[in-house]
């Protein structure tokens, strides 16, 4: 895998509905799409970057940074890759700035894929040819609204709700839906916003029968999280504070996570997701993968590395109409009734990328040519 043009486009899509979390509310998805050219085919990749750096630090602006003075050239100056390990390890003397370097990672898995004639759920080592998935819903205002969205994804199928949380908006809210709906399977995340100084309020959602908490105390943090979970029965499990293989490792030895959220871009690609995803195997965790509101591209990507079988619990990988008026693949992700999404079987990420509403989203662009 050759590379002889890279294209970089700041991509900007509108949500069909504000997402409001613990750190803020977007109502607009910033993040940058990346393409390899070779001299036959397009490699794809989705920066799943924000406007800013309130999830993560990583921000379009910084990626693009990355990209432009880093990344490229080192990608320019290598020229042949055999495998998508080869990015990474390429890549590696340069400390974090994950999403930016997964992006790349992407494109040329969907490369690999493409040039072996095989989908990349295939080319990953994935063994399902359906993956089951659940729904992230964001804060609401009025509690109506979150009720209205809970019923209406569970009669799309949806197999678990994800349940945002923040102070004040908690406790009460995870028992107006427990009397509301009954058992269903349903988690919290909290996205940090807790300290141990809450122990006690975060107990009190054991009686709730979730089926994890996520990430309840500071982003950077595994060492309070052990202390928590030592206190609750519900099982906490970790998402911004696992970055890598190493940080997965050592959560699962101090206990400070019974289950993980895999994002491919916050873990800085497929490979180091699959590592992670073989490590929580052998140690009895299940994993899951994590979604960054990410448009066709990305969650190609999600389905795809969800194939793998230990994502034994179901992800944020929620169909296209979920989140847009318009997606940018086609065809969309689709959710079936019994809220499974079906893998594509052709090569590559098997979703083809739509070139003129790729276009209509860019508000900006950088091609770079080898040589
Ligand atoms: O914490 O999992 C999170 C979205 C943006 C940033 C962080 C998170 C999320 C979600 C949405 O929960 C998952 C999705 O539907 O893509
Ligand atoms: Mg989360």
């Amino acid at each position: 895998m050759k590379a002889e043009k890279i294209v970089l486009r700041k991509m900007r899509m509108t949500l069909n509905a504000p997402f409001q979390t613990s750190f803020g509310t977007q109502t607009v998805r910033d993040f940058i799409l990346v393409e390899v050219h070779t001299k036959d085919l397009i490699g794809y990749g989705e920066c799943v970057v924000s406007g800013q750096p309130f999830y993560s630090e990583e921000t379009v602006g910084t990626a693009w940074h990355m990209m432009e003075d880093f990344l490229i050239p080192m990608i320019f100056e290598k020229g042949e890759f055999n495998h998508p390990d080869d990015v990474n390890e390429l890549f590696a003397p340069i400390r974090r700035n994950n999403m930016a370097k997964s992006a790349f990672e992407a494109a040329y898995w969907d490369l690999y894929a493409k040039q072996s004639n095989m989908s990349l759920a295939k080319a990953l080592g994935g063994t399902k040819d359906k993956i089951e998935v659940g729904i992230s819903l964001g804060i609401e205002a009025d509690i109506e609204d979150l009720y209205r969205n809970v019923e209406q994804y569970l009669e799309q199928g949806y197999r678990r709700m994800k349940i945002k949380i923040a102070p004040g908006k908690d406790v009460q809210v995870i028992r107006g839906l427990r009397e509301r709906f009954g058992n269903i399977p349903m988690m919290a995340d909290a996205n940090s916003a807790y300290t141990l100084d809450d122990v006690a309020l975060l107990k009190q959602l054991d009686e709730f029968n979730l089926m994890m908490i996520e990430q309840p105390l500071a982003h950077d943090d595994i060492i309070d999280h052990a202390s928590l979970q030592k206190e609750l029965n519900t099982p906490i499990c970790l998402d911004e504070s696992i970055h890598s293989y190493e940080d997965a490792r050592k959560a699962i030895e101090l206990g400070s996570t019974r289950i993980i959220n895999i994002k491919v871009g916050r873990v800085g690609g497929l490979s180091e997701s699959k590592r992670i995803h073989d490590l929580c195997q052998e140690k009895g965790i299940p994993v899951w993968c994590g979604g960054m509101l990410e448009s066709g591209i990305g969650r190609a990507h999600n389905v795809a590395i969800t194939t793998l079988p230990n994502f034994t619990l179901p992800g944020d990988t929620a169909g296209s109409s979920r989140y847009w008026k318009e997606d940018i693949i086609a065809p969309w992700v689709e959710v079936n009734a019994d809220g499974t999404i079906t893998v594509p079987d052709t090569p590559g990420i098997g979703y083809k990328p739509v070139p003129e509403l790729i276009e209509k989203y860019t508000t900006a662009i950088k091609v770079v040519t080898r040589g």
